[in-house]
C-alpha cells in the first residue's frame, strides 16, 4: 500500500454559496503508476444494489457476514485517524481482499445532508486494522461507507456505518439541485437523468477556465469516479466510467459518461472525483431521480 499522505476538504461547492467547503484532495502520486490493467471494462457500479438483499449498498453496517467495526463512533473534529476494522463471518478482523481499481478498501465519507465528501484509502495494518488521517471540519452526522470484496466472499459489498462529530451542530439542508458546480478554477456541467431501472446517461464535463479539459488523467484506473448518495437516508452507488484509459477510443475529456441506476427515486448527490495537473478534485451536484418510463 501507499504511504502517500491526504490532504481533505470538505467537498461539495453549492450552487446556493450558503456553505464555503469547496476544496479538493492533494494528487495521489501513489496513483500514477501504471493502470493498463484496467482497460477493457466497461461501465459499471459497486456497491449499487447487486446482492441477494436487492438493497441498495451502504445501508447496513453488516451484510453477508461482513461488519464494519469503528474504533470510535464520536469523535471531535478536525484532524482525526480514523480507525476501523472489517470483521468476517469468524468475527475475526478479515486482512484479505481483492483489490477494486487498484485499492483493497475504498471509504468514502459523508456528512448526513450531503454537503461534505471525503474518498480516501487506508492503510492496513497485519492485525486488520485500517487506519486513515481524516480533517473533519465541523460537528455533525457523518456516514462511512466501505467500498472491499473480501477474497474469501468473492465479490464486492458496501458497508456503512454512522459517525457523529461532537459540537455544536447546525443542520442545513441538502445542497439544491444544480448542473454546474465550480471546484477550484473548475467548472464541471452535467448533463442527462438520473433514472431507476435501466441506467440513464449522465454526461459530465470539466472546463478550466472555460477551456474544454482534454488531458484528463487517469485515477484509480478511470477518468473519473462517481458517488451517489440518495438524501435521507444516504443509499450509495460508485459508478465508473463508459471506457478506460488506454482503450484506444477514451477520450481524456472532456467529457465522461457514466451509465448510472438509480436505486429508486429520491433525491441525491453526486460527487465526481477527477484527476487532473496532478490533483484530484470533487464536484458535486445534487439532482432528482424519476421512476423510469417505458415506451
Ligand atoms: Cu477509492
Amino acid at each position: 500500500m501507499s504511504t502517500h499522505t491526504h490532504d481533505q476538504h470538505a467537498h461539495g461547492t453549492h450552487a446556493n454559496g450558503g456553505h464555503a467547503n469547496g476544496g479538493h484532495v492533494a494528487a495521489d502520486q501513489a496513483q500514477a503508476h501504471a493502470h493498463a490493467g484496467h482497460g477493457g471494462h466497461t461501465a459499471h457500479a459497486h456497491g449499487g444494489g447487486d446482492h441477494p438483499a436487492g438493497l441498495p449498498g451502504g445501508l447496513q453496517i453488516t451484510q453477508d457476514g461482513y461488519t464494519l467495526d469503528l474504533a470510535e463512533t464520536v469523535v471531535r473534529p478536525g484532524d482525526l485517524d480514523l480507525r476501523f476494522r472489517i470483521l468476517g463471518p469468524d468475527g475475526r478482523p478479515v486482512t484479505d481482499y481483492t483489490s477494486i481499481h487498484d485499492r483493497d478498501l475504498h471509504l468514502i465519507v459523508a456528512q448526513r445532508e450531503l454537503t461534505g465528501f471525503w474518498h480516501v484509502h487506508p492503510e492496513l495494518a497485519d492485525d486488520g486494522t485500517w487506519s486513515v488521517r481524516l480533517h473533519l471540519p465541523e460537528a455533525g452526522a457523518y456516514r462511512v461507507f466501505t467500498d472491499i470484496a473480501p477474497t474469501a466472499l468473492g465479490r464486492t459489498i458496501t458497508l456503512g456505518a454512522d459517525l457523529a462529530v461532537a459540537g455544536d451542530y447546525d443542520p442545513r439542508p441538502t445542497p439544491a439541485p444544480n448542473r454546474a458546480a465550480v471546484v477550484d478554477d473548475y467548472e464541471v456541467t452535467l448533463d442527462g437523468d438520473l433514472t431507476t431501472g435501466a441506467g440513464g446517461l449522465l454526461t459530465l464535463t470539466v472546463r478550466r477556465n472555460g477551456v474544454p479539459v482534454t488531458d484528463l488523467q487517469p485515477y484509480l484506473g478511470a477518468y473519473g469516479h462517481l458517488v451517489v448518495l440518495r438524501a435521507g437516508d444516504l443509499a450509495y452507488v460508485h459508478v465508473h466510467p463508459n471506457g478506460a484509459p488506454g482503450d484506444g477510443v477514451t477520450a481524456p475529456g472532456p467529457a465522461v459518461t457514466f451509465h448510472t441506476a438509480a436505486p429508486g427515486v429520491g433525491t441525491y448527490r453526486l460527487f465526481l472525483d477527477f484527476r487532473h495537473d496532478d490533483t484530484v478534485r470533487t464536484a458535486a451536484f445534487t439532482l432528482t431521480a424519476a421512476a423510469h418510463h417505458h415506451h
